[in-house]
């Protein structure tokens, strides 16, 4: 027999004859005359069929080998990885892809232990311990091909506009946002910190005479919260452009790459998303709808709902209500605010000429939660030193960022934006864990 392994998902258009298989056992109906595995690689599942051979006499060599797979398949361990040879058959009345392979040969390749720890119905942080069953799950599987899928299409994207792609220390000597949220290490007979987002150095770039730089990569963040959006460590995608007149700018950047990834999304996995998650990918139309942040503030508290919060921001009810209010309007699940309070954001924010309370930024909301953070940057120095010193941070310890700005640098902006926070609303998931391939959190350091 010339037989070859083949993806599962591929044998529907193989002609009926030898084939081998590889998986994991999903489920085994072990019947008196007949024996029925369903098996699960990473492309799908399929049935396979043995017909049970316990009458037959062990004394004679041909019968010994097929009641030896009989009593294998009898003893087979859920979850177990299993190779098999045998012969593909087309069959409409099987309800699993139409096929069927009729079992030779089976080798047990991997045992499982006879208990698999986790079920359907476990915890997600049982679930979370192990991760690597959970992820065996096509749902999960899914996922991680739906991240590929649009990480490659705003990469494609980059690149065919000319971007540079850089990779920045995740080690720094100072904060790279505020000085909360730091994770701070040893270093040697120094101290070092992780670094929040890759902002000073995307922005170096700029003055570097790189034009516009993209960054996909870690971000820490020292966060004690639970909440079902934030992790301690976490995917940033970052990208900062040269030569912009305003956040405006940024922002037209910002919506086409969203419309590149959920495209390309739609595009290759629309259907298995309609089939396992229950919805459809919409891909946004642009201009996405821009509302500046007291004007989205005074929506929301017409439509009664107060942000309690005193200090310009927006909360997240305040975040979904905004959202609410413009699927309704605008039919879209995107809307940029914008202009938020110079009080509430980072120094390095530039501020409005004539109205130096608010800045030329936004924030990204998706569904009714924030993704994306982005701002033309303040590049003349001296505002900037001054808007430093206005936020309490001291500009010695800003030197090495501070004279980015003393040697000839464009005017330039750009964003950050959460990967996992992107996956969990698009496919309407309730946590970035079901999301995060290992979610870190303030009590989860393992797997
Ligand atoms: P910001 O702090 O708003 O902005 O972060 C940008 C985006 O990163 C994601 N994010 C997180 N995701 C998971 N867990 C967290 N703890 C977490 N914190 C942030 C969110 C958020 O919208 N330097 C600026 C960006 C810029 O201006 O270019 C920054 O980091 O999706």
């Amino acid at each position: 027999l010339v037989t070859t392994r083949v993806l599962i998902k591929n044998l529907a258009d193989l002609p009926e004859g030898p084939v081998s298989v590889s998986g994991w056992v999903e489920t085994v109906r072990d019947q008196k005359k007949v024996q029925f595995i369903v098996v699960r690689d990473e492309s799908g599942a399929a049935q396979l069929v043995n017909p049970a051979t316990r009458e037959l006499n062990p004394e004679d060599e041909a019968s010994a080998s097929k009641l030896a797979i009989t009593e294998s398949i009898s003893a087979l361990a859920h979850g177990s990885f299993i190779t098999v040879t045998g012969t593909l058959k087309h069959d409409e009345r099987v309800k699993l892809g139409g096929l069927e392979i009729k079992l030779e040969s089976l080798e047990v390749v991997g045992e499982a232990l006879p208990e698999t720890p986790i079920a359907a119905d476990s915890s997600l942080d049982k679930r979370m311990d192990w991760r690597f069953l959970d992820l065996r799950n096509p749902k999960q599987n899914l996922i991680f091909r739906i991240q590929t899928t649009f990480e490659h299409a705003l990469r494609t994207y980059w690149i065919d506009n000319d971007f540079i792609e850089i990779h920045t220390p995740k080690l720094m000597a100072s904060a790279s946002e505020s000085r909360a949220e730091l994770f701070e290490v040893d270093y040697f007979d120094t101290k070092a910190y992780l670094a929040q987002s890759p902002q000073f150095f995307k922005q170096m770039a700029q003055p570097a005479g790189f034009g516009k730089v993209f960054e996909v990569g870690p971000a820490f963040r020292a966060d004690p919260s639970f909440t079902s959006r934030h992790a301690t460590e976490f995917t940033s995608i970052d990208s900062e452009v040269s030569w912009i007149d305003s956040h405006e700018d940024v922002m037209k950047l910002h919506e086409d790459l969203i419309v590149a990834g959920f495209s390309a999304v739609k595009e290759k996995h629309g259907e298995e998303i309609k089939a396992l998650f229950d919805l459809d990918v919409v891909v946004p139309s642009t201009p996405f709808p821009r509302i500046p942040l007291a004007e989205a503030k005074q929506i929301v508290a017409d439509r009664g709902y107060e942000v309690p919060r005193a200090d310009d921001d927006m909360d997240p009810e305040g975040e979904r209500q905004i959202a609410a209010y413009v699927a309704e309007k605008f039919g879209h699940e995107f809307v940029f605010l914008t202009d938020y309070a110079s009080s509430i954001r980072p120094f390095y924010h530039m501020r409005h000429e004539g109205d130096g309370s608010i800045t030329k930024s936004y924030d990204l909301i998706f569904n009714g939660v924030e993704i994306s953070t982005g701002a033309q940057r303040e590049h003349r120095v001296d505002v900037l030193i001054e808007q430093a010193k206005e936020k309490g941070l001291d500009p010695e310890e800003l030197e090495f960022y501070l004279d980015f700005f003393r040697y000839g640098v464009p005017p330039h902006g750009g964003f950050g934006m959460g990967l996992a926070r992107v996956l969990m609303l698009m496919l309407h998931e309730t946590s970035i864990r079901e999301v995060t391939y290992l979610f870190r959190g303030p009590t989860r350091l393992l797997p």
